[in-house]
């Protein structure tokens, strides 16, 4: 069944349930950008035209916010609490709704046994009916409880989920055994999902689908309005929680000097003593009042916490510049508090990497704060432009929905449709690669290119430098990693045709293969695809890397895609 694109959010509001006042704040976030995301629904309807849009059944299980799971966020909405995760949850929720698909919702353990058909007070055993939904958008926590009341069955229907994780999950991470053989310790289990399964805030890793949320768009009055109403020294400070301002007193002074502080910090009764009292504290705003707050500020400053969340978007979508810490050495799960026990090496080299280098200057700049003068000069400098409000069409209500289409039309993990066996011998592309320049390969056949999403014909193949991993090596020639490729260019062939020397070759289990080790002209192949990666890397290897082009602004998609 075709799938029609909705015309109101209102019946959705009402599949939401109530009394939680994360959902409240949901609920908000939903009725203030209806008319966004209706607009967006047209645009893109107009533009996909007679594609299929096929209509699914869809069950959204919320787990963090479950009773069951502790809810932890709830209770800290109006307080400072993070509020990233329940934008993003808003915005998918608006999304699957209105490219018209069927939607069950729930945030409770016992609702989500009887949309299973997990009869009451039978856990963990198999299901007696087939499960009804062809898709179920879920988290780490939600997973765990599906676990929990499915038995058998989760291992046969876990091809079906979609886990919405923030800071994404790398493949080295999730395949249980390489894992544990290999000390890719997390909190959070190991699931053996396809990578792409996991969805991210942002795109931290290419080996993890892109979700994103949606930041509020400006009319072309709106545009007008913030062009005449900025205010030349108005600073606005990120963070909502008092603790985030800790030990910050001499970034403060420094600002205070040149510009008028403004903070949105939450507090009971005081001023947090965190907080100088020169700053001008409006407490935690609704995000309607902080969308304004921002529309007349000239700069929204972070101090390094929280890491990748939505409000520095939000400020150069509404015309700030964000200025933002370098962190050097970067911050992962290695050295850093915060991301220890999340499942990825990501090295994160600002407070948000994605703002330092998919949207960069004029509308971000990453320094050093420890040299007060770089520090000061940035200041000053921020003072001095004119900048206009941006937005990368990713995080448009458009580009959410479009991009969500094109992956739920195509993602397919529970027959790949093409098993193509990883084996030396049996994988091979005659004549069906052309190296071009002498530096990469393209497809160019007369044959027809096999079936898979994204087209082949997005495709070049690189090596990367030595120590290098294919998500940079692929960034640094302008394309984006992916994945799905490295399916069928695991081969020695292929690592021959690019100049690698193999003197003996190997099909192993590693999240850095296929790879050549150049000193001992030794080269690997992949033995287990759940351990494609484009995020591995090490010192030895020069690693053969899947690389694709992109749409502009819409980096989850290449330039032929549907
Ligand atoms: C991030 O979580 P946060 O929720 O702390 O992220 P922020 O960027 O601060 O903002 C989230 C939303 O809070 C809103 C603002 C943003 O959309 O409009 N808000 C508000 O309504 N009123 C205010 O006064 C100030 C902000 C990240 F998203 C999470 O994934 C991480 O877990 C967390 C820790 O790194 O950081």
């Amino acid at each position: 069944k075709q799938a029609a694109f909705r015309t109101e959010l209102s019946s959705l509001l009402d599949l939401m349930g109530t009394g939680k006042e994360s959902l409240i704040f949901m609920k908000k976030r939903l009725r203030r950008l209806e008319a966004q995301w209706l607009l967006a629904a047209r645009r893109l309807e107009a533009k996909i035209q007679d594609k299929p849009n096929e209509q699914k059944q869809i069950l959204v299980h919320i787990g963090f916010l479950t009773e069951e799971s502790g809810d932890v966020f709830s209770p800290r909405v109006l307080k400072g609490g993070p509020l990233g995760e329940m934008v993003q949850w808003a915005d998918v929720l608006a999304a699957l709704y209105v490219l018209g698909h069927s939607l069950k919702i729930t945030v409770s353990v016992k609702e989500l046994q009887s949309y299973l058909g997990v009869p009451p007070g039978r856990g963990n055993c198999p299901l007696t009916e087939p499960l009804s939904f062809d898709l179920i958008y879920t988290d780490y926590h939600g997973m765990q409880q599906m676990k929990q009341h499915m038995g058998l069955s989760f291992r046969k229907y876990r091809c079906r989920l979609r886990v919405v994780d923030t800071f994404g999950t790398e493949p080295a991470y999730n395949h249980e055994e390489y894992a544990t053989l290999h000390g890719y310790r997390t909190n959070w289990g190991y699931w053996n999902l396809h990578p792409k399964q996991f969805m991210t805030m942002f795109p931290h890793t290419p080996d993890n689908s892109f979700m994103g949320f949606v930041t509020d768009e400006l009319n072309e009055t709106e545009r007008q309005q913030v062009a005449q109403n900025k205010v030349r020294n108005m600073a606005v400070v990120y963070g909502k929680e008092a603790a985030m301002w800790k030990g910050k007193e001499k970034f403060l002074a420094v600002l205070h000097k040149h510009m008028e502080v403004h903070g949105t910090v939450y507090f009971e009764t005081q001023r947090p003593p965190e907080v100088p009292a020169f700053v001008k504290n409006h407490g935690l705003l609704p995000q309607q009042d902080l969308q304004q707050l921002l529309k007349k500020a000239k700069l929204f400053i972070g101090f390094g916490f929280p890491y990748e969340g939505p409000a520095p978007l939000e400020a150069v979508a509404n015309g700030c510049v964000f200025l933002q810490p370098r962190f050097n050495p970067s911050h992962s799960s290695l050295n850093h508090e915060f991301f220890r026990g999340k499942p990825t090496s990501r090295e994160v080299s600002s407070q948000h990497p994605y703002m330092e280098m998919t949207i960069g200057r004029p509308h971000v700049m990453t320094v050093d704060y420890n040299d007060t003068r770089e520090f000061e000069a940035a200041i000053k400098t921020i003072m001095r432009s004119k900048i206009e409000p941006y937005l990368p069409y990713e995080f448009t209500s458009e580009g959410m929905l479009q991009r969500l289409h094109a992956y739920i039309q195509h993602q397919e993990f529970c027959s790949p449709p093409l098993p193509i066996p990883v084996n030396t011998s049996q994988v091979h592309l005659p004549s069906s690669l052309v190296l071009i320049n002498r530096t990469h390969l393209v497809w160019s056949s007369s044959e027809p290119p096999p079936s898979m999403w994204p087209p082949v014909t997005s495709m070049k193949v690189w090596l990367s430098a030595e120590g290098e991993s294919c998500t940079s090596a692929c960034w640094d020639r302008n394309l984006v990693c992916e994945p799905t490729f490295f399916s069928i260019i695991n081969s020695q062939r292929v690592l021959e045709q690019l100049g690698a020397q193999c003197e003996s070759t190997e099909s192993v289990m590693s999240h850095l293969y296929p790879a050549v080790s150049p000193s001992v002209r030794e080269c690997y192949l992949q033995r287990e695809p759940l351990l494609f990666s484009c995020s591995g890397q090490s010192t030895k290897f020069r690693r053969l890397c899947p690389c694709r082009d992109y749409r502009h602004g819409q980096i989850a998609l290449c330039k032929d895609c549907s």
